[in-house]
């Protein structure tokens, strides 16, 4: 049974839920949605439950799959474009750029303040639901389905999938210290079914280099990485695009053309793409102005262990925040600015 009644009893009776899902889901929304059902049998309840359980949440839904955002979408219209900042919802054709004509390269050629590099890309397969929408035998068919093309990936690609389920608890923890693997650990994504039959039909796919990796059901279907240390975003983002471009050859990936790649999380949603550094700058960090600098230029400043978690040693992991709207190429050039201004900054310059 659905306990969609308590979820909004609970969400109205607080004053606490400051995501853009409280501020969107009105009492007439409410009433027009709460019957709705997606044909992979999503609902309001699989969409909002994260958010009222959580109610720090900051954006507080998520789609219960592909359809959700079409079906419900008197609510996510608005919560995608708050995000995102936009007006209206169009997203541009995907653009990559002149990859082999990139006007930036290594965007701390000192090498003292950026200590690695990653830019990763969500993607979804056309044909599957959602975590809520997803049972077991689904997520394991879809990994199976993934991995047989991952294996035939060749060159500085070729790599080899690890399953979640067997994997030693001393080689995750290695791999998660080391930045390159996912855990269970957020409470968002768990409450909204993110974990269900952990760690059944997840895995991670990597390079020798551990340059290229694909996580397989981890929050999306697929996030496609790519990271090395230093400040190198060109090398990077090219190893990432042909990633993406090998996989496109045998995969669909799921795609409007008004919110681009669709992702589990409306956040990500357009080119789904995330280009970060880990850089030092305790400077700059302490300042006043650095929520006003990271807005300025769109950037986004999280923990050195991902999202909702906190910096260390003045370490801040600074990324895009808009994905939608803009392209690729876009996306990227926009944390470039941001970080290059950050950089500047903490190196002594003065305050625009
Ligand atoms: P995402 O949404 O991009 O997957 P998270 O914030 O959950 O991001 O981070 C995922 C993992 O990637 C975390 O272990 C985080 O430390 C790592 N990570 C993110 N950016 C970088 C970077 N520039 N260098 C090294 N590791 C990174
Ligand atoms: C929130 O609303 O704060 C969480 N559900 C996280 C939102 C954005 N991050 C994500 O999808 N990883």
């Amino acid at each position: 049974m659905s306990d969609l009644p308590q979820l909004w009893k609970k969400l109205r009776a607080t004053k606490e839920s400051k995501s853009l899902m409280s501020k969107y889901l009105t009492p007439e929304i409410y009433e027009k949605l709460k019957d709705k059902k997606t044909k992979l049998g999503g609902t309001l309840t699989d969409c909002i439950r994260s958010g009222v359980e959580n109610l720090d949440s900051g954006v507080g839904i998520y789609a219960s799959d592909p359809a959700a955002y079409q079906e419900f979408s008197e609510l996510f219209d608005p919560i995608i474009k708050d995000y995102h900042k936009v007006e209206a919802l169009y997203h541009p054709p995907t653009d990559f750029g002149n990859v082999e004509q990139l006007n930036f390269g290594d965007l701390d050629p000192s090498g003292e303040l950026i200590v690695s590099t990653r830019v990763r890309v969500g993607r979804s397969h056309d044909s599957y639901g959602f975590p809520p929408t997803l049972n077991k035998e689904q997520r394991v068919n879809m990994e199976r389905n993934t991995r047989d093309v991952l294996e035939k990936l060749t060159g500085e690609l070729k790599g080899t999938y690890y399953p979640l389920d067997g994997m030693t608890p001393e080689t995750q923890k290695k791999l998660m210290d080391d930045h390159f693997l996912f855990n269970d650990s957020d409470r968002f994504l768990k409450a909204a079914g993110g974990y269900n039959d952990w760690p059944v039909g997840r895995g991670i796919f990597f390079n020798d280099n551990k340059t290229f990796l694909v996580w397989v059901n981890e929050e999306d279907h697929l996030r496609i990485i790519s990271m090395q240390k230093g400040g190198d975003l060109a090398a990077v983002y090219k190893r990432l695009v042909s990633g993406i471009q090998e996989l496109e050859k045998k995969l669909q990936f799921a795609r409007l053309p008004n919110l681009g790649y669709l992702t589990f999380c409306p956040s990500n949603l357009g080119t789904a793409l995330r280009a970060s550094v880990h850089v030092k700058i305790p400077k700059v960090a302490a300042m006043p102005e650095f929520k006003t600098i990271c807005d300025e230029y769109s950037i986004q400043a999280r923990g050195i262990h991902g999202e909702h978690t906190e910096s260390l040693g003045g370490v801040y992991d600074i990324s895009n925040k808009r994905r939608l709207g803009l392209t690729e190429i876009q996306a990227i050039e926009e944390m470039r600015r941001g970080v290059e201004e950050l950089i500047r900054l903490e190196k002594g310059g003065e305050l625009k």
